[in-house]
Formats: structure tokens, C-alpha cells, sequence
């Protein structure tokens, strides 16, 4: 007998490789790339894994490995007290639930892992509370073969006692990290993380750029860039500080004057090597920004001041 058929109607315990493991039946509602990760790992979990896509053609594999496939998307959210959506968008998400038999959404549990951004979030938590809809939104910080694996955390926000109650099925996915009541909270992390890391992107292709202006490769390239960001990284700490106490003078090393000049350095390499420098462009004007509008000591301060432009005013 499949796991599936041990544990399809209502949650309960089953026992596999020893040790009793909860089965709970989970729908899950889009298979991109992401969408059919979280299937499979729900399905190595042990649990009763309902799945719908619009190309009905990417459940093949899941069904393989245990997963019923619901013809329609009234069947999947009637298959499952927990419903889990990751889609492309928000508005998809709008558009999948918005059909009419996903209206029996009523009284379950929908887990939206679909990224969008604070406010997508808070608009889904508001319709769902309308609904008698339990809701979680959540951010995926991994990539579909990280999932389940060491490095993968998915951020929550919204319903905590959902939350506390799914715990177990949703840290298969990746470390579950609760970050508040109020939904877009999980989104903000995200979009937070993802802003650091497509800024740590833009300076890469930046420096394969200039490197490449002289046929150096990206891959020897790499052989020094790599311990250096990692040395680099460290500071973001110090930044840290600083910006929490709002003192941009604390343990300066390499103050925003020079910095100023430095970055403008880059760039004037940049264009005498023929490459494109605007993705550092709008860094070096609130360096020179932050430098200007002050007293001559500003300077001195470090360049983690320029948060001062760019956050958002109390
Ligand atoms: N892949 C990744 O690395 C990440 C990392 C972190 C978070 N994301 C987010 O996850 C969402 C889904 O991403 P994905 O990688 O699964 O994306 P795709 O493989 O392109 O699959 C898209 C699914 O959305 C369905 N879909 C799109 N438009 C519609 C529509 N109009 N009606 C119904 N379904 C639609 C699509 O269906 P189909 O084309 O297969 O029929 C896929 O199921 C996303 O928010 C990422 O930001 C991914």
C-alpha cells in the first residue's frame, strides 16, 4: 500500500523506517520548476501529496513517485486541509483562486510561496481573512535543488498557529523561520535578501567586464575574486553596527571621501577599457551625495551613511 493511500483523507500517524512520522495530506498547486521541488519533497516526507498544474503534463513525475493528480483545481483544494501555491505571480495566484471551486478554500490552510512583495501579501492575508481562509505567506531562499538541503530557508509570515500546526511538513522544504504576524513580513526578508544578493551580482558582471576588456576569463577571474568578496563580506558587519546606532564614525577604516574617489576610479576604467559602467553609476552619486551635502568631517565618515538618502523617512 502507497503512503499516499495510508493517510488520504485526514491527517494521522504512519509508521516508516521506524519511527512514526505524521502523514498529512498537502495539495500542492503549481509544478514549475519550484512548484514541483516542494511536491516531491512533501512526497519523501510521507505525505499525501495532491498536485494540479496548468500543463497538466508536469505531474508525470510526481504521480510516479505517489502524488494523485487533481483534474481540476476545485479537486486539489478539496484533496487537502493544507493547500500550498507557487506560481509565477501574484496575479496568477489571484486568478487560480479566484475560480470558483477554489472557493472551498474556506476553513484550510493556503501556504503562498509564490515571491511577490510586502504589500501582494498583505492584500492575499486580507482577502483570505475575508474567505474563512487560514494564510501563510512565505519566501523561498533557495533554488529547487537546494530544497531540503542543508542551505535552504523559507521565510513565514501570517496565521503563527498555522504556522506552529504545518511546522513539521514545511521544515522538509528548508529551515522554517517564522518572522511575524503581520503576512508581507516574510516577503520584506525576501526581497530584502534578494536586493543584497542582485547587488553582489551587478558588481560580478561589472568586474568580468573590465577583467574581460583584456581577455582575462571570467573563470581565472574568479581564482582572486572569490577570497576577496568573502574578505570583503566580512565588513558588512561593521556597516551593521553602525547604521543600528546611526554613527557612521565608529571604527573607520576606508572613509567615503576616499571611497568617493576610489569608485570614480572604476569607473573611469571602465570607460577608458569600452565597457559599461551604469550598473555602479548610481553608487558613486550618494557617495558623492552623502559627501557633499555634509560638513567637511562627513568625509571622514564611513560609506555605510549613505543609508541616510535612501531609507525611508520616519
Ligand atoms: N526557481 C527558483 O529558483 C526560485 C527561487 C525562489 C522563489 N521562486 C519563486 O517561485 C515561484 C515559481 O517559480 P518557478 O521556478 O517554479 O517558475 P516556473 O518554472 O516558471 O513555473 C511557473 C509556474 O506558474 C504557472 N503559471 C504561470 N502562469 C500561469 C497562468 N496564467 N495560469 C496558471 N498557471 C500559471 C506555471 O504553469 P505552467 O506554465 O507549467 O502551466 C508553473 O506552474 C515564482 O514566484 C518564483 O519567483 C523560484
Amino acid at each position: 500500500m502507497s503512503i499516499s493511500s495510508l493517510c488520504s483523507s485526514s491527517s494521522h500517524t504512519f509508521s516508516g523506517s521506524g519511527s512514526d512520522v505524521e502523514c498529512v495530506p498537502v495539495s500542492v498547486i503549481g509544478l514549475g520548476a519550484m512548484g514541483a521541488a516542494l511536491a516531491q519533497r512533501f512526497l519523501h516526507g510521507g505525505h499525501a501529496v495532491t498536485v494540479w498544474n496548468r500543463d497538466s503534463g508536469k505531474a508525470r513525475n510526481l504521480v510516479e513517485n505517489g502524488a494523485k493528480q487533481a483534474r481540476t483545481i476545485e479537486e486539489a483544494v478539496a484533496a487537502s486541509s493544507l493547500v500550498v501555491i507557487c506560481v509565477l505571480d501574484y496575479a496568477v495566484v489571484s486568478e487560480l483562486l479566484e475560480e470558483p471551486g477554489a472557493r472551498d478554500l474556506a476553513g484550510k490552510t493556503l501556504i503562498n510561496l509564490t515571491t511577490g512583495t510586502p504589500l501582494d501579501a498583505r492584500q492575499m492575508a486580507e482577502w483570505a481573512q475575508g474567505g474563512g481562509v487560514e494564510y501563510l505567506d512565505g519566501g523561498i531562499m533557495a533554488t529547487p535543488s537546494m530544497i531540503g538541503q542543508p542551505h535552504a530557508v523559507v521565510f513565514y509570515s501570517g496565521i503563527e498557529e498555522a504556522f506552529d500546526r504545518y511546522r513539521g511538513v514545511v521544515e522538509l522544504l528548508g529551515e522554517a523561520r517564522f518572522v511575524g504576524a503581520d503576512a508581507g513580513m516574510a516577503s520584506l526578508q525576501d526581497m530584502s535578501l534578494l536586493s543584497g544578493m542582485y547587488g553582489l551580482f551587478s558588481g560580478f558582471f561589472h568586474a568580468v567586464a573590465l577583467a574581460g576588456s583584456e581577455g582575462i576569463s571570467a573563470s581565472e577571474l574568479m581564482v582572486s575574486y572569490r577570497p576577496f568578496l568573502q574578505a570583503a563580506a566580512s565588513f558588512l558587519d561593521g556597516y551593521a553596527r553602525q547604521i543600528d546606532a546611526a554613527d557612521y564614525t565608529l571604527e573607520v577604516e576606508a572613509n567615503i571621501g576616499m571611497q568617493a574617489v576610489s569608485l570614480g576610479h572604476i569607473l573611469r576604467a571602465g570607460r577608458e577599457q569600452g565597457i559599461r559602467s551604469e550598473l555602479l553609476t548610481p553608487l558613486l552619486d550618494l557617495f558623492q551625495q552623502r559627501v557633499s551635502d555634509g560638513d567637511k568631517a562627513r568625509a571622514g565618515e564611513d560609506i555605510s551613511g549613505i543609508i541616510e538618502l535612501i531609507k525611508k523617512r520616519p
